[in-house]
């Protein structure tokens, strides 16, 4: 074996964002990029000599020669074994699976999540730690801060592995195991949830649509839906992942799976509707003529999932990020759990289920997870869906109706003003930011600010503190307005708007009426358009 040290100089631009360092195609595709990056991220692993560690991705463009550069640099820096998904392949929730039983020292996951792919697309390198969760801050900044101060990296010289054949190779003194990347993920689902009830809900004729987005979720959708829970052949539509994503935006919302949306709306909807995103981390439920956000699923799924095996004994508590609806945290009230808030981003959950102080959490971005990995994981949330619609008999539109009634009904709308100026929306969030002490007591929109401040979180298990996420306007009429900063985009800003208001008894209005305050109210707080020249968002979801 030739390892072989090679000089480089340090990128400027390799900080991790909200999940990983996410770029164009073509930043990646420069010499000595991947490298640097891959070794960084190696060099902050104090335990990686004689570990294992786990590699794969969401199969997009440039999956396959950065896992290849991934094994060879691991190689070169003391990885005594490599587990890596057939074809490259491993959605984020498997590889946080496969890390955890593995007993690994964490893994290397190659994604841009529900950004689009392909030559012109994003690419995407992520780093999950031992817990299988995606690294926390102090990680990343050291990840960032290795990447300014790198002069050379390490790299067995070798011929390509056939990513394909499972079985075990050598790439120098480490040995490396293709793996099928369903088969741990779907045992440790056959454990928490009830597989023997879904499969009798299809037997009864139950019908449903999962959309794969032809990304990562097609295999492990297929083998588990239609291989193992007897759902028909062809319940999984766009089931093979494609390096572009045969040109679809793989962001399961309303938006971007429109043809899903179209069929579960109209008259020959199925029982159930469902999707996934690039990387099989997101998720979006539908029910006949419904879409259900992703705040009301949390709160349903927190207040149904005694009725899982791995639920039965209870929730220890439950979190959100703080732009998801606190549709949840009037569930936890009523089960007497705690509910927790916590900045954007999968890896503040980390903590709280590393220290059993949440069962469940989730987010507005279509995430939803569980302590049974520690990512959120679409294909997941769609099998506790399915096992509680087995166990209580209800159809899916009359779960959600019922949910309302008991707990009242929170609209919900995000506004997305996509590849705006960095100037234009840091002035929005630094003009808010200005005001913040004197709004409360104003009117606007014919609402009352109630209160106003920026969100700080101190983490409740390590006292680590994260400053500015987002600002949050509070309003008397039990409405509320969030402004933050998308931190995944890879041109330009984008600017999100979170608007929501809370109703008690009119469960059945029509969601714009009920929002169209409370969006003059954030227009006119945030000054958007005078800021940004923008009129409208680029997308609302
Ligand atoms: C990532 C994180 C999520 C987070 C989302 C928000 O999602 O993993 O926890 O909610 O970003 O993105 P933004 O900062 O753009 O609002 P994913 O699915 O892209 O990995």
């Amino acid at each position: 074996m030739t390892v072989s040290t090679v000089p480089t100089t340090p990128f400027p631009d390799q900080k991790p964002g909200t999940s990983g360092l996410r770029k164009k195609v073509p930043v990646f595709q420069q010499p000595r990029y991947v490298e640097n990056f891959v070794q960084a991220i190696l060099d902050t692993v104090p335990d990686r000599e004689g570990a294992t560690l786990v590699v794969g991705g969401d199969g997009r463009y440039l999956n396959r020669e950065v896992v290849q550069t991934t094994l060879r640099i691991a190689a070169a820096n003391g990885i005594a074994r490599a587990l890596v998904g057939q074809g490259g392949l491993l959605s984020t929730p498997a590889a946080s699976c496969v890390i955890r039983k593995a007993g690994a020292v964490g893994g290397i996951v190659l994604s841009a999540s529900h950004n689009p792919g392909g030559p012109d697309g994003d690419f995407g390198i992520k780093f999950n730690a031992a817990n299988g969760g995606p690294a926390p801050e102090s990680v990343t900044e050291a990840i960032f801060a290795r990447t300014r101060a790198l002069t050379e990296y390490r790299i067995v010289e070798a011929p390509d592995l056939d990513l394909d054949r499972i079985g075990r190779a050598r790439i120098g003194a480490m040995e490396v195991e293709i793996i099928d990347p369903v088969a741990d993920y779907a045992a440790l689902m056959r454990e928490i949830v009830d597989f023997p009830a879904i499969r009798a809900l299809f037997a009864s004729g139950f019908r449903m649509r999962f959309d794969a987005m032809s990304a990562v979720t097609g295999p492990y959708a297929r083998a588990i839906l239609e291989g193992e829970l007897g759902a028909p052949a062809g319940t999984v539509v766009n089931a093979e992942p494609k390096p572009d994503f045969g040109g679809h935006h793989p962001d399961p919302n309303p938006v971007h799976a429109h043809d899903l949306m179209a069929l579960m709306l109209g008259p020959d909807a199925p029982d159930f509707g469902a999707a996934s995103d690039g990387d099989g981390d997101r998720n979006m439920i539908v029910a006949p003529g419904r879409f259900v956000t992703p705040s009301d699923s949390l709160a349903i799924l927190t207040a149904q999932a005694r009725n899982a095996p791995g639920y039965a004994a209870g929730l220890a508590g439950v979190a959100r990020s703080m732009p998801t609806s606190r549709a949840v945290d009037r569930v936890a009230a009523a089960l007497g759990i705690r509910a927790y808030e916590t900045p954007t981003g999968w890896k503040f959950f980390g903590n709280l289920l590393d220290a059993g102080l949440i069962t469940l959490c989730g987010e507005e971005s279509a995430g939803t997870g569980s302590n049974h990995v520690r990512e959120k994981d679409g294909l997941w949330a769609v099998l506790l869906w399915l096992n509680i619609l087995a166990a209580t008999g209800r159809p899916a539109q009359d779960l959600v109706r019922d949910h309302w009634a008991r707990f009242g009904r929170d609209y919900y709308a995000r506004h997305d003003y996509e590849e705006v100026e960095t100037e234009a929306a840091n002035a929005v969030m630094e003009g808010l930011r200005s005001r913040l002490g004197c709004l409360p007591g104003q009117r606007v929109a014919g609402l009352t600010v109630a209160a106003a401040d920026e969100f700080r979180y101190v983490d409740p298990v390590d006292g680590s503190v994260t400053e500015r996420q987002g600002i949050r306007i509070l309003f008397a009429e039990d409405a509320r307005v969030v402004y933050r900063l998308s931190g995944t985009g890879t041109a330009g800003a984008t600017l999100r708007v979170y608007i929501e208001r809370y109703s008690a008894d009119r469960l059945d209005a029509a969601v714009e009426e009920m929002l169209a305050p409370v969006v003059e109210a954030a227009r006119a707080l945030g000054a958007v358009a005078a800021l940004t020249g923008r009129e409208e968002p680029s997308v609302v979801t």
